[in-house]
Formats: C-alpha cells, sequence, structure tokens
C-alpha cells in the first residue's frame, strides 16, 4: 500500500515534439514550481536525486511535407534515453515518478518497464486512446500513437528499436479509462485487438468506483506490475485548461481524485507518469498545481 513511504525517483522529460503545440516541455519546470517537492515530501517519502532526461528541444529539421510521423528522429531518441532512465530507477529500487512531457514520452517508460515487467498492466487514463498508427494518424503527431507503439502495431518503430527496452505490452494487460475523443481507425484497432476501454459513457454508466475497480482487474491480475499513465487531458477542461488537445465532458475534480486514491488504495501501482500539462495555454497555472495535487492522491495523501 502506497501509505507506506516509498523511495521515489523524479524522471523529467522536457520533451513537446510529440504534440502540436508547443509547451509540454515546460511540465516538469512547472509542475515543480508547482510544489510538488513540498507535496511528497509531506507524505513522508524520500526522494533520490533527479534524473533530467536530455531531449531536443527544437527540431533538427522542419518535417518534410506528408511525413507520417512528425519529428520521429527526435521521438526515437528520447524514447532511448527515457527508457534507459526509467530502467535505472526500477533497478535502483525506487519508484519511477515520470513527469512530461507530451505523452510520446510514454514509448520510452514502458519500453524501460517492462525489461523488469515482462507482463506490464498499463492503466491508460487519457481523453484520448493513443493508438493511431503511421497508417491511421490525421495529424501526424507521435503522442496520439504512444499506446500503439507499446502494442507492437506500426511498421516504422517497435521496442526492437530500443536498447534495453522489454516485450511489446500484451494487449489483455492494457485498460483506458476516460476516452471520449477516439479516431475511427483507433476505433477499428481497439476492437480488433479487443482491448478494454471504459469511455465517459461508461463512467456515468457504472460510476468510477466500479470502473477503477473493472481497470484493475484487467491491468492487475497476471502481471508482474502496473503503470499508471496519466493524461492530464482525462480532467474535464474546467479543471485543466492547459493542454493541448482539451476534450469536453470529462473527469470530474473529484472523480480523477478519487480514481487516483483507489489506485493507491490497491497497493498493485509500481509507477506512474503525468503527461500534457502545457502552462503555456493555462497562464493561471491551476493546471500544473492538479497535477500535483493528483500525485499526492496516487502517493497515499488522503482527506482524514
Ligand atoms: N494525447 N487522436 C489525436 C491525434 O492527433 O492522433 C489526438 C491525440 C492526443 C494525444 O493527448 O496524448
Ligand atoms: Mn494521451
Ligand atoms: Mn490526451
Ligand atoms: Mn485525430
Amino acid at each position: 500500500v502506497q501509505k507506506q513511504a516509498m523511495k521515489l525517483q523524479l524522471i523529467h522529460v522536457p520533451f513537446g515534439l510529440g504534440a502540436g503545440r508547443a509547451g509540454t516541455e515546460l511540465g516538469p519546470g512547472d509542475i515543480l514550481h508547482a510544489g510538488l517537492v513540498r507535496q511528497i515530501r509531506n507524505l513522508g517519502h524520500d526522494l533520490a536525486d533527479d534524473v533530467w532526461v536530455s531531449c531536443a528541444d527544437k527540431p533538427a529539421a522542419a518535417p518534410a511535407p506528408g511525413e507520417r510521423l512528425k519529428h520521429f528522429a527526435e521521438v526515437a531518441e528520447m524514447s532511448r534515453n527515457v527508457c534507459t532512465e526509467v530502467s535505472a530507477a526500477v533497478e535502483s529500487g525506487a519508484f519511477p515518478l515520470i513527469l512530461g512531457g507530451d505523452h510520446s514520452i510514454a514509448i520510452g517508460t514502458m519500453a524501460g518497464l517492462a525489461a523488469h515487467y515482462p507482463s506490464l498492466g498499463v492503466v491508460w487514463i487519457d481523453a484520448h486512446t493513443d493508438m493511431n498508427t503511421e497508417a491511421t494518424t490525421h495529424s501526424g503527431n507521435m503522442h496520439g500513437m504512444s499506446l500503439a507503439i507499446a502494442l507492437g502495431k506500426l511498421r516504422s518503430f517497435s521496442y526492437a528499436d530500443i536498447p534495453g527496452a522489454g516485450p511489446s505490452i500484451k494487449k489483455g494487460n492494457i485498460v483506458m479509462v476516460a476516452a471520449r475523443d477516439i479516431d475511427p481507425g483507433e476505433r477499428e484497432l481497439i476492437r480488433k485487438e479487443g482491448i478494454a476501454c471504459f469511455t465517459m459513457h461508461d463512467i456515468d454508466r457504472l460510476g468510477i468506483h466500479a470502473v477503477m475497480e473493472k481497470a484493475l482487474e484487467i491491468a492487475g491480475s497476471g502481471t508482474d506490475g502496473v503503470h499508471l499513465s496519466f493524461d492530464i487531458d482525462s480532467v474535464d477542461p474546467v479543471e485543466a485548461p492547459g493542454v493541448g488537445t482539451p476534450v469536453r465532458g470529462g473527469l470530474s475534480y473529484r472523480e480523477a481524485h478519487f480514481a487516483l486514491e483507489l489506485l493507491a488504495e490497491s497497493g498493485l501501482i509500481t509507477s506512474m507518469e503525468v503527461v500534457e500539462v502545457n502552462s503555456l495555454l493555462d497562464p493561471s497555472g491551476r493546471t500544473a498545481r492538479l497535477a500535483v495535487e493528483l500525485i499526492a492522491s496516487m502517493l497515499g495523501k488522503r482527506i482524514i
């Protein structure tokens, strides 16, 4: 149970070239500025020295017209570096807490985790499903492809291309929560592969408590570790306006907290990442502060 003190390893990934709009590369700094370290210390956890992953902040070249995978070289390089750092954190016995950055950082995160947990479970909380391939993407933005890459569904990039990566993630170990904006090609792939996806419709119907219990059963049974990939755009834009791809009708403030409190209570989560905080789109700073509060819930903070 996460009520116990843990040793945490913060891994900062200031990378935004997987997204269509600038700003997520500032996420780690913005989340730190919103008071993350103080929150973690208040909860009684230990912190290893921060790791900053080196990644390109400017594209080496403008994307070629008609390019299917925008900034592919930069995303691939960042993924290799994230994989190495996440793998080293697990090896040191720490709980990896990875701060993005856009959601393409999850490619390297899961590659590194799978090296230690070959049957990794994944809870993917996101307004989107990030299941596009080079064949289905409309935008070419690689943050919309990270789960498809983890599943081995792209022709041009897979975990075989990342030194030290574990195996691809098994489709039966993945569960998506809070989806409400799914592209036609993504829908087809999710259906064809039979991947578990709890949409906002399911949350309305069943309630967030039942949905999270089902999600934990899917990601937590027959797996050797469970990673939480938390895209802050899962939360309603009223609470989290600082995101590049906002979608109305998201998780309420309490639904988001309650979901993470339940994950903490389960004691099953072995790593976490928070992505897509874009404070350039939120001068109020409330999105970064929300990220800190939600991380605290995941790390064992209780109301009483
Ligand atoms: N994210 N499905 C859209 C695309 O461009 O492929 C949006 C992706 C959003 C990705 O928020 O991590
Ligand atoms: Mn996402
Ligand atoms: Mn998203
Ligand atoms: Mn799209």
